[in-house]
């Protein structure tokens, strides 16, 4: 069975991961643990971006190897991921012998089909960036320099004139765009699609994807004065992690046939372009099939402006989860901001959608079930229900599709705002049924309302495993479900209490004060 192949970018080693790398990492987390909740088999791949001259200055200013910088950064990346609960399925790092030698293997490969040449380079190149502008595109300002046309980084160009080798990207100008028209859902989300389109049908021009004046880099097999321009080395991750060989290698163990093509990359949107020009015509040069899509996120700024490792506005995961836990990070990142669009981080908003959503409305629904079921029942479930007595669970079940629906589209804050709906739903049916009164007067019936209410529970907590797997265990483990470690189907819910001791505990959110 092919496993459904998620991937998040290969970050860069220049600094400490900020909460922008534990974004698209936690994004994927999300998914791969829904896929898996499906049953589905999920391949999860994230990693380190290591070589290039951005690299090697960092370590310099330290005093360091590149390589003894790297493994301490990539430590910190790997260290980070587990402290954020991702259960991602392999790390590599493009120092690791086994992509770095494919990588030369593919080049050799590109080299004698024809399609990477030998050429003079002459323009411009961001090392904050690691991209190669032309004149055009980096027109001098006022004073006449040559600043970097990305907004978000500015920085002075250098002059370059290298002889370099080129991948001939000009030549793959009609089979992408003939491959975006046939493939809809390769460029997502759809608003990006048009940018991509617009780009690659005025032109591409042949890429130089070699360098002679960098020394922390793949060398070529033949020409080892070059070194694999680091983009061109960091896109082939997605493959080399796979264990493909090019054409002409050795037969050997890979897992390419049971992963490739990648189901998503998950990116954010200002390497985007790599991801659906460079990589795709790569892959087509390589006669590969192409992913089946590419997913661009927006960004996190503070204040306006983008978070970044060089500007030192980083908000530190860490900084969050040591006052509110890794739930509720996890939680805040895909509530806040619609997947695919922009948005401020605000410690504000996360501290009034903690109060808010998570200890008055979540937090406060389960305790209060809990209570009661401890207080009416003695903390016990009655056994099976009539059918009519549990109208509640059943209506919900009716939830799970537009759930799934959006969880597919990776519509994140869509599914969050239907999950709080129903929350919000059964703190209102507690409200208008108010057991505490009921019970007075029809005990059975509080019985039944009660068992009603645990089993919506269940699910709501079935639901947010991907998003808060800590919390979700905890409400199960409370509400007597025994095999916390997996999902709970809504049937399963139905088919009656798996467990029927209910405990109740200590808030799971204690508020803050505001
Ligand atoms: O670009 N908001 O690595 P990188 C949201 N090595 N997401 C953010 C973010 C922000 N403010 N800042 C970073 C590279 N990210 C290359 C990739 S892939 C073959 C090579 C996330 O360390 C987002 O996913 O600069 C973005 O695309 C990625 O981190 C960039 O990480």
């Amino acid at each position: 069975m092919k496993k459904f192949f998620i991937t998040t970018p290969l970050y860069y080693v220049n600094a400490a991961p900020h909460i922008g790398h534990a974004y698209t990492t936690i994004a994927a987390d999300i998914l791969a643990r829904h896929r898996r909740q499906k049953g589905e088999q999920v391949h999860f791949l994230t990693g380190t971006d290591e070589h290039g001259s951005k690299i090697e200055l960092v370590a310099q200013e330290a005093g360091v190897t590149p390589q003894a910088w790297a493994d301490r950064i990539a430590a910190e990346f790997a260290d980070l991921w587990k402290h954020l609960d991702i259960q991602y399925d392999d790390f590599i790092r493009t120092t690791q012998p086994r992509h770095s030698e494919r990588v030369q293997q593919v080049f050799a490969h590109l080299l004698e089909k024809g399609v990477v040449y030998k050429g003079m380079y002459q323009g411009y190149y961001c090392v904050s960036d690691e991209t190669y502008w032309t004149e055009t595109e980096a027109p001098p300002d006022e004073k006449g320099r040559r600043l970097c046309p990305n907004p978000d980084c500015r920085k002075e160009l250098k002059v370059t004139e290298e002889e370099s080798y080129f991948f001939k990207l000009s030549a793959y100008q009609e089979p992408l765009l003939q491959h975006y028209r046939d493939n809809p859902k390769f460029l997502q989300p759809a608003h990006r699609a048009k940018e991509i389109v617009n780009f690659v049908g005025e032109g591409l021009r042949d890429l130089a994807v070699s360098r002679t004046k960098v020394s922390w880099g793949i060398p070529l097999l033949s020409d080892p004065g070059h070194v694999v321009y680091v983009w061109f080395d960091a896109l082939l991750n997605y493959l080399t992690a796979t264990g493909y060989r090019p054409p002409g290698m050795a037969e050997g163990p890979s897992d390419y046939a049971a992963l490739w093509p990648a189901d998503v990359h998950l990116v954010g949107k200002e390497i985007y372009r790599f991801h659906t020009v460079i990589w795709p015509a790569m892959l087509m040069a390589l006669g590969v099939p192409l992913p089946q899509s590419v997913f661009a996120h927006g960004w996190w700024t503070v204040e306006g402006a983008k978070m970044s490792k060089s500007k030192g506005n980083f908000i530190d995961p860490r900084e969050i989860t040591r006052e509110y836990g890794v739930d509720v990070l996890r939680y805040f990142l895909f509530r806040e901001m619609p997947f695919g669009n922009d948005g401020d981080f605000s410690q504000q908003s996360l501290k009034k959608r903690y109060n808010a959503e998570l200890a008055n409305d979540l937090g406060n629904l389960v305790s209060r079930v809990t209570n009661m079921v401890d207080q009416y029942l003695g903390g016990a479930l009655p056994g099976k229900p009539p059918l009519d007595r549990v109208s509640l669970v059943k209506e919900l079940r009716e939830e799970t599709a537009g759930i799934e629906e959006a969880m597919e589209r990776l519509a994140f804050q869509d599914a969050l705002n239907r999950i709080f709906a129903v929350v919000g739903r059964l703190n209102l049916h507690v409200d208008q049924n108010k057991p505490w009164a009921l019970v007075k007067t029809d005990p059975e019936a509080v019985k039944w309302l009660l068992f009603d209410l645990v089993c919506s529970l269940r699910m709501v907590a079935g639901w947010l495993t991907p998003f808060m797997p800590v919390t979700s265990a905890k409400i199960h483990s409370m509400l007597g479900v025994r095999r916390v470690a997996e999902p709970l189907t809504p049937e399963e819910v139905l088919a009656g209490p798996s467990g029927d001791r209910i405990a109740k505990g200590p808030p799971l959110f204690p508020r803050k004060t505001p």
